[in-house]
């Protein structure tokens, strides 16, 4: 069984968010999906999600590509994720693009950057709807 990784807040989860699932999970059997905490996102990101991790959670587990998500709580946890979860393909979007090489250093796994969905972003989003600075809390 190829078991693939990836990480991200998919806020706001839109069909660029898709067309990575999908495409990551084509490489492999087994797709682990590592989603930003809500302390990650402010604390590291400096990101404030419209959806609360729960939200964001229930999203993610939803979609028939992804196979199991976990809490991404620190910019540091990747190499003993790929240990632990014994993958075998660590994937991110290509804006990505040579920050994770290390790990295919550090562990057994490769890396892949995927070219990212041109036109949508969830940034975007929260702009063109005015949503800019609100959170699920807000409301
Ligand atoms: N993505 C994409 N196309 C888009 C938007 C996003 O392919 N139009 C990809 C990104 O490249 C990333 C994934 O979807 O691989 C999730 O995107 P974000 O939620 O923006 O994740 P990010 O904030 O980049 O967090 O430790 C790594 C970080 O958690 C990544």
């Amino acid at each position: 069984m190829k078991r693939v990784i990836t990480y991200g807040t998919f806020d706001l989860l839109h069909y660029g968010h898709i067309n990575l699932l999908r495409r990551a999970k084509a490489l492999g059997d087994y797709l682990v999906v590592v989603l930003s905490s809500d302390e990650f996102n402010w604390d590291s990101k400096q990101k404030k999600s419209y959806f609360n991790y729960e939200k964001r959670r229930q999203l993610l587990e939803a979609i028939r590509y992804v196979d199991l998500v976990i809490p991404e709580n620190s910019w540091d946890q990747k190499v003993s994720d790929v240990n632990e979860y014994h993958i075998d393909t660590f994937v991110m979007g290509d804006d990505w693009a040579g920050k994770f090489d290390f790990i295919q250093e550090e562990t057994d796994a490769e890396v892949v950057y995927l070219a990212r969905t041109p036109e949508i972003s969830t940034s975007q989003i929260k702009a063109e709807l005015g949503l800019t600075g609100k959170t699920d809390d807000d409301k």
